[in-house]
């Protein structure tokens, strides 16, 4: 289930006040795009690129202008595209439905001129996308939600019938539900399996993988994850793509014991329910004190943080609200009813997820996947960056946050006056 911080920021975008402590920024889309946000980059030169579901790339040089910028259609045709990353103006790379593609501009025209494929050993949604230090790329799947059934239309790969169960969300095609890498000349290699929608996929400065995995069957709460090799992270349909597999596991004591568990927990409801990529707060203060936590942007309109210590090699931590719009757990267990994934999205009412053609009647735009972005929430994007207050810190650890930022109080969230 994608869910990423740009939707997210499209949402606060109408939603949130600005205070003192945050602005908020409103950068309108030009006028021409779809905005049904999947992905957002910025090249090293500083260009926002932005993809979308309906399968464009879009780039403007100065997205301060916001619609008035200099907005170029970049690239379409793809299928729904979830991952960019952006090396230049003339070179960027995605990850759509079926495959890791790199588009260039070889005559400089602001328009990719050539799409090439990098690896298409897949066929589901693909989430990331980053490089690490060796310029592999690194990416994660999802698991497709068929309710038990395979829909053959959409696996490109073959499917393996005797590694087919019956499953809420199974993994049909090869590596799907499993973070992956790329190296630069195409060749996949499978990192680590058991997630169900692994749809934040983040890097620390230190080069470390990290993803969030969502709320569902066998995951019983969003997490934040620590990928190592090799590591079985909770969700068994994908197991089957093991080299060591041997069928279907027989316990759920036994699921247990090959789990390896997550960084943070996210609390679902209290922490959100569908959190997108991790990023790491490398700006040396500049967005307050929170230097070295991470930030995660969730479906549900919250934006939470999260502290990470590293202790005999694992990491744990503890995850806090950063900005939130006021949807918790008793909204979503209102709202979630049978055969459907219901996801609070505006302030009026509801919009139901489901994996489904389209029942006549329905708001809903036709496709085999719909989001609940409604266009007023989606017409613009947001940023948010740290005012002139000072704000404190108020996780685990205060000493961390620096003498400038040290609150009193520890355990308090509260902004210093000066
Ligand atoms: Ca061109």
């Amino acid at each position: 289930m994608p869910r990423f911080l740009s939707i997210l920021l499209a949402l606060f975008a109408v939603s949130l006040r600005a205070d003192n402590t945050y602005e908020i920024e409103e950068i309108p889309l030009p006028e021409g795009m779809v905005p049904e946000i999947s992905g957002v980059a910025f090249t090293p030169q500083g260009s926002l690129v932005v993809v979308n579901r309906p399968g464009e790339v879009w780039l403007t040089s100065d997205p301060a202008k916001g619609a008035k910028g200099p907005w170029q259609r970049f690239a379409f045709g793809l299928h729904e595209p979830l991952g960019v990353l952006a090396l230049s103006e003339n070179e960027i790379y995605v990850t759509q439905r079926p495959e890791l593609t790199r588009l260039l501009d070889n005559d400089g025209d602001g328009v990719a001129d050539r799409y090439e494929t990098v690896n298409d050993d897949w066929h589901e949604f693909t989430f990331g996308l980053r490089r690490d230090r060796e310029g592999n790329f690194l990416l994660s799947t999802g698991l497709p939600d068929v309710a038990g059934s395979i829909n053959p239309l959409h696996p490109r790969v073959p499917l393996s019938e005797e590694k087919v169960h019956r499953e809420a969300k199974p993994s049909p095609g090869l590596y799907e539900g499993w973070a992956l890498k790329v190296s630069p000349q195409g060749r996949l290699t499978p990192i680590a399996s058991g997630f169900r929608a692994a749809s934040g996929l983040g890097l620390s400065p230190e080069g470390e993988l990290f993803v969030t995995d969502q709320q569902g069957d066998y995951i019983a709460t969003s997490t934040l994850v620590y990928v190592q090799p090799g590591r079985f992270y909770g969700h068994p349909a994908s197991l089957k793509w093991r080299e060591d597999y041997a069928g279907p596991v027989e316990s759920l004591e036994t699921l247990a014991a090959m789990r390896s568990p997550e960084a943070v927990a996210l609390p679902h409801g209290a922490l959100g329910g569908s959190p997108g990529e991790p990023i790491w707060d490398t700006t040396g203060g500049k967005f307050g004190p929170f230097e070295g936590q991470v930030f995660i942007g969730d479906f549900t309109k919250l934006i939470s943080r999260v502290f990470l210590e590293k202790v005999a090699g694992e990491y744990q931590g503890a995850a806090f609200p950063f900005l939130r719009d006021a949807v918790g757990l008793e909204a979503i267990q209102a709202n979630s009813g049978a055969n459907s994934l219901t996801i609070p999205a505006g302030k009026d009412g509801l919009k139901h997820f489901r994996d489904v053609p389209p029942r006549s009647g329905t708001p809903l735009r036709p496709g085999n996947m719909r989001w609940p972005s409604r266009p007023t929430a989606a017409s613009t994007w947001g940023r948010r960056r740290a005012a002139g207050e000072r704000v404190t810190d108020s996780s685990a650890s205060c000493e961390a946050a620096g003498r400038r930022w040290k609150s009193k109080r520890c355990g308090s969230r509260r902004r210093d006056s000066a």
